[in-house]
This record gives structure tokens, C-alpha cells and sequence, in this order.
């Protein structure tokens, strides 16, 4: 018999076998001392010179083959019969494992990183417990200002509060680096609030670009590509006159409702538009606050609720849904 063909039957009958007794005998059979393969590998002296080398090796390494291949078998087989002693069903099909995802405020506010870090700015992030200086002070919110009342922000001491908005930090920045400066904040912050439409801690992203040079129609073009890359290029956007402490002009921006494309529907309160965010050129104060010349230097600045982005990318009508974690709300994103 060849050699191709002793290895053939061999693997075959070594298929058809299936308990270890029957695999044994087969192995007693090809490589036992009576072997087959052993006889072949005796008879290999008696064949001309020239193939000797060839067969003796060829039947050297089937030999191995036919072993392990053997040993294998029996090894299963062993492993199988051990785990029916133990009463595993091995036919039923694995569990599987339910595999966790990102929470969807996360995913948003990577979302809104990566666009932002496309345009050339860093992330910085920083301290959610801020000095009265840093939330208010430096960015020219006055004493008097409701925003600084004990009903809206809350107060850790008489000087200290958890963060109303992730400003503070980019204060910190440009009062330890010189323009240009282009950064985006994104972060937990805190207001003292809590309804149908306010939760005490929510997730803001805000931005600062400044440089000599940069104007109104830079913060148009940058919200606009933002906004362009979040939802779609044909999502439109406006700019309406709006008022904060800390930029002048101010604008607040809307976009076309993502529910009726701007006919008008419950969500968008009959108008066509929804806000979602805040911006405006940075007030000359706060340049000052942190040591900027002013007659140098122009930015722009602006601030987004992530609760509010999530809402209007995934047509979520109540923000406390994204803080229940219920695990079937939160599956779907
Ligand atoms: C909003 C509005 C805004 C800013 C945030 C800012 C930061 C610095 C200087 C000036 Cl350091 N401005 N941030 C400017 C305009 C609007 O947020 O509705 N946020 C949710």
C-alpha cells in the first residue's frame, strides 16, 4: 500500500471511531508493533537506495500525525463523557454574554469632540468644584446676577460652588497660555434645578477660539460646520440676537426642527426652529479678567447643553430619561 493511502484510511477510520476502545484498536492497528505503518517503515531497507530517504521520512511523519490526531480524539472523547458524568449538556448552545455599550450622553459628547477636534481645537477638562472667581467673577456675571443666587447654583461654601458651566476652566487656560488659543471644554455641571425639563447635574460642551483676526464670521462658519456634521449638510441653521454677561455681541443659534423640517409641530412649539446653543464674541471684561490685550485680540465663544444635542440627534422628548439607566432605554443607542 502507498503511504498517501495508508494516511487516508487511517484519518477516515479514525472519523467513523467513536469511543476511545475502538480508537485504541485502530491505533494498535497502523502503529502498534504489527502495525501497518510499522511494517511499512521495516519493509523501507529492502526499497532501491534512492527512495529510501524519501519514504522513510514521509512514513516517519504520518506516524506523528496518526498519533496526535489519535491522542486528540481520545482526549475529547474523555473531556465530553467527563462532563456528561458531571450532568453538562454539552449540546445546548453557549450563553451569551450581554456586552455593555457607552451611555448615549458619552457618545454624544465624543461625537462632539471629534468634530470639533477635526476644526483644530484641544480638549481640555478640569475641576466640577469652581471658586466664586472662576464660575462668576472672571467671566463679568455681576453679584447682583440671579444666576449666582443660593436658589440656582449650589454653594459648597460661601466662596466655593460646583460648576454652572464648564467656562471657569477655559478662564484657567487663558490665564496660563498666550493666544491662540482654540479649546472645548466638555463636562458635568451643576444647577440647582430639578423638573420635567431640568436635572441638577447635566453635560455642557463649550468652546473659546482666540487670535487676532478672529470675528463673528469665523463663529458662524465653525457653528455652521459643526452643526453641518452632527445632524446633516442640509440641516439649515440661524442666528438670533441673544444676551450673556460674558460675550457682546451674543447670539443664540437654532437649527431647522429635526421632527417637521420647520412646518411646525409640538415639538418645535409650532415655530420650525430649535435652540441649541449659545455663542457670542468674548466681552472685552473678560479679556481683561485674565490679562489678554484687548486692542490685540478678538474670540469667540460658545456653549452647548450634550442633554439637549442627544435630544434633537435622537428625537428624545424627556432629558430624565437619559438619567433612569434603564438598561432597555439605554440598549438602543
Ligand atoms: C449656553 C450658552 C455660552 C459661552 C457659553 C464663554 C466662555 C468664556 C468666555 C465667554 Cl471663557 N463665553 N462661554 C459663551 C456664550 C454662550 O453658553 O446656552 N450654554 C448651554
Amino acid at each position: 500500500m502507498k503511504i498517501e493511502q495508508i494516511k487516508e484510511e487511517a484519518l477516515h477510520k479514525l472519523k467513523e471511531a467513536k469511543d476511545v476502545e475502538s480508537i485504541k484498536t485502530l491505533s494498535v492497528s497502523y502503529i502498534g508493533r504489527k502495525g501497518i505503518l510499522t511494517q511499512y517503515l521495516r519493509e523501507i531497507p529492502n526499497l532501491p537506495e534512492e527512495e529510501r530517504p524519501k519514504a522513510g521520512k514521509m512514513a516517519n511523519e504520518l506516524k506523528e500525525i496518526i498519533q496526535k490526531a489519535f491522542d486528540a480524539k481520545i482526549e475529547r472523547i474523555e473531556d465530553e463523557s467527563h462532563e456528561i458524568d458531571l450532568g453538562i449538556d454539552i449540546s445546548i448552545p453557549g450563553r451569551s454574554v450581554q456586552r455593555g455599550t457607552l451611555h448615549p450622553i458619552t457618545q454624544i459628547t465624543h461625537r462632539i469632540c471629534d468634530i470639533f477636534t477635526g476644526l483644530g481645537f484641544d480638549v481640555v477638562e478640569g475641576p466640577e468644584i469652581e471658586s466664586d472667581y472662576y464660575n462668576f467673577e472672571a467671566l463679568n456675571i455681576p453679584k447682583n446676577h440671579p444666576a449666582r443666587d443660593m436658589q440656582d447654583t449650589f454653594y459648597v461654601s460661601e466662596n466655593i460652588v460646583l460648576r454652572t458651566h464648564t467656562s471657569p476652566l477655559q478662564v484657567r487656560v487663558m490665564e496660563k497660555q498666550k493666544p491662540p488659543v482654540r479649546i472645548i471644554a466638555p463636562g458635568k455641571v451643576y444647577r440647582c434645578d430639578s423638573d420635567v425639563r431640568h436635572t441638577p447635574m447635566f453635560h455642557q460642551v463649550e468652546g473659546l477660539m482666540v487670535d487676532d483676526m478672529v470675528s463673528f464670521s469665523d463663529l458662524k462658519g465653525i457653528l455652521t460646520a459643526f452643526v453641518h456634521q452632527m445632524f446633516d449638510e442640509q440641516t439649515s441653521l440661524r442666528f438670533r440676537p441673544s444676551f450673556f454677561p460674558f460675550t457682546e455681541p451674543s447670539a443664540e443659534v437654532d437649527i431647522v426642527c429635526v421632527i417637521c423640517r420647520g412646518k411646525g409641530c409640538r415639538v418645535c412649539s409650532q415655530t420650525g426652529w430649535l435652540e441649541i446653543l449659545g455663542s457670542g464674541m468674548v466681552h472685552p471684561k473678560v479679556f481683561e479678567n485674565v490679562g489678554y490685550d484687548t486692542t490685540q485680540i478678538r474670540g469667540f465663544a460658545f456653549g452647548m447643553g450634550v442633554e439637549r444635542v442627544a435630544m434633537l440627534k435622537y428625537g428624545i422628548d424627556d432629558i430624565r430619561k437619559f438619567f433612569e439607566n434603564d438598561v432597555r432605554f439605554l440598549r438602543q443607542f
